[in-house]
C-alpha cells in the first residue's frame, strides 16, 4: 500500500522573512494571531518555521521511519495572501521556483502544489499556466483573499486556467474573513480548532451556490480536514436549497449541491484521525474522493500513519485512500 500524504506544509526563507516583517504591521486580520505565534521575531527560530523549510533532514527521516512514500508539498497557510498584489505575486513565483527545485532534487519522495496570488487574478492565471510547465502536481491557495470569496467572478480567470491546465486546486484554510471575524476572535476559535473549517467550508459552499461549477464543470477542488465538515451537511444543503421558500434570488443550478460536491471536489483526512468520520465520508462521497494526509509538521506522523493502517475499510478502498486517489488526482507517477 503506497502512502501519499497530501497536505504537507512547507515554506522558504523569503516567505518566512516576509511574514515576520508582516507581524510588525498594523494588519488587523484574524490571521495575525496564528501568524505572530509562528513568525513573530520571538518564535520564528524555533517551533514550526525551521521544520517548514526542511526538505532533507527531519522531514525525510520521519517519512522513512513511518513508511510514508510521498509528501505532496504545499506552501503553508496563509501563503502569499496577506501581502499586496505585487509582493504576493512575486513571492508566489519565487516559492514556485524553489518548490519545483525541491521536487526535482527528490522526485520519488516529493510532489508539489504550486501557489498563486489571487490578489491579482489575471497574473494568477498566468502563474497557474507556468506551474504546469514547472511540473507542479496541482495548486494550493488559502480560503479568502482580501476578505472576498471565490464565487466572485473577478477570481474566475484563475479557475479557467486551472481547469485548462488540469490542475486541482487545494483550498487550504486560513482564519475567518473580516465579515465574520469577531465571532471567532476568542478562545483560540480563529484557528484550526474551529475558525479554519468554518471559513473554508463557507468559501466552498459559496462557490457551489455561485455557479462556479456550472461555468467550470471540470474544475477540481480539494478540501482538507475531512472536507471541512461539508460531507456531514450535504443532505441538509440539498434539502434546504431545493426548498428555499420564496427566496427567488437563489441562482438556478444544473445539479444539486451534493452532486457538484461529488463531481468537483475531493477531500483529505488531514487533521481528522477519526475512523467514523472516514467511514462516513468514504460512503457519502465515494471511495475515489477521499485522500489521506498528515498535515506535517502541524500534526504528528506516527498517529496519522496508524490511523490509515488501522482504518476499518476494505483493503482495496484503503489503498485508494492511502495513495491511489492522490496519484490520480495529482498526476503522481
Ligand atoms: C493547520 C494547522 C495549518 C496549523 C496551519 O497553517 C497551522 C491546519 C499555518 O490544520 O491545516 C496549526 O498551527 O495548528
Ligand atoms: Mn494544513
Amino acid at each position: 500500500m503506497r502512502l501519499i500524504a497530501t497536505e504537507e506544509a512547507c515554506s522558504f526563507p523569503e516567505v518566512v522573512e516576509a511574514l515576520t516583517a508582516h507581524t510588525k504591521t498594523n494588519d488587523t486580520s484574524l490571521d495575525m494571531l496564528l501568524v505572530k505565534s509562528i513568525y513573530g521575531e520571538a518564535n520564528v527560530k524555533s517551533g514550526f518555521a525551521p521544520r517548514l523549510m526542511d526538505f532533507d533532514g527531519e522531514r525525510l527521516t520521519t517519512m522513512d521511519e513511518n513508511g510514508v512514500d510521498v509528501h505532496v508539498l504545499s506552501l503553508t497557510a496563509p501563503g502569499v495572501q496577506m501581502f499586496d498584489a505585487d509582493k504576493g505575486t512575486a513571492l508566489a513565483e519565487l516559492a514556485n521556483d524553489k518548490l519545483a527545485a525541491v521536487k526535482k532534487k527528490n522526485p520519488r519522495r516529493f510532489a508539489a502544489l504550486g501557489t498563486f496570488a489571487p490578489q491579482d487574478p489575471k497574473r494568477a492565471a498566468r502563474e497557474i499556466e507556468r506551474c504546469k510547465t514547472l511540473g507542479m502536481n496541482g495548486l494550493v491557495i488559502n480560503s479568502h483573499t482580501n476578505d472576498l470569496y471565490y464565487d466572485d467572478q473577478r477570481f474566475w480567470p484563475m479557475f479557467e486556467a486551472a481547469e485548462a491546465m488540469d490542475l486541482a486546486i487545494y483550498i487550504h484554510p486560513r482564519a475567518p474573513s473580516k465579515q465574520i471575524a469577531s465571532a471567532y476572535a476568542d478562545y483560540g476559535m480563529d484557528s484550526a480548532m474551529w475558525g479554519y473549517g468554518i471559513e473554508t467550508s463557507t468559501n466552498a459552499v459559496r462557490m457551489i451556490m455561485g455557479g462556479v461549477f456550472d461555468r467550470f464543470p471540470k474544475l477540481k477542488i480539494v478540501l482538507g480536514h475531512m472536507g471541512e465538515g461539508i460531507p456531514f451537511w450535504l443532505w441538509r444543503i440539498d434539502f434546504m436549497s431545493a426548498n428555499a421558500r420564496g427566496r427567488e434570488h437563489l441562482p438556478p443550478m444544473k445539479l444539486k449541491p451534493s452532486e457538484y460536491f461529488r463531481r468537483n471536489f475531493a477531500i483529505t483526512t488531514s487533521g481528522v484521525e477519526d475512523h467514523l468520520a472516514l467511514d462516513y465520508s468514504v460512503k457519502k462521497l465515494g471511495p475515489e474522493n477521499v485522500m489521506w494526509a498528515i498535515d506535517y509538521p502541524y500534526q504528528p506522523t506516527v498517529p496519522a500513519v496508524q490511523f490509515i493502517k488501522t482504518a476499518p475499510l476494505p483493503e482495496d478502498v484503503k489503498a485508494m485512500v492511502a495513495g491511489e486517489n492522490a496519484a490520480r488526482i495529482f498526476h503522481i507517477d
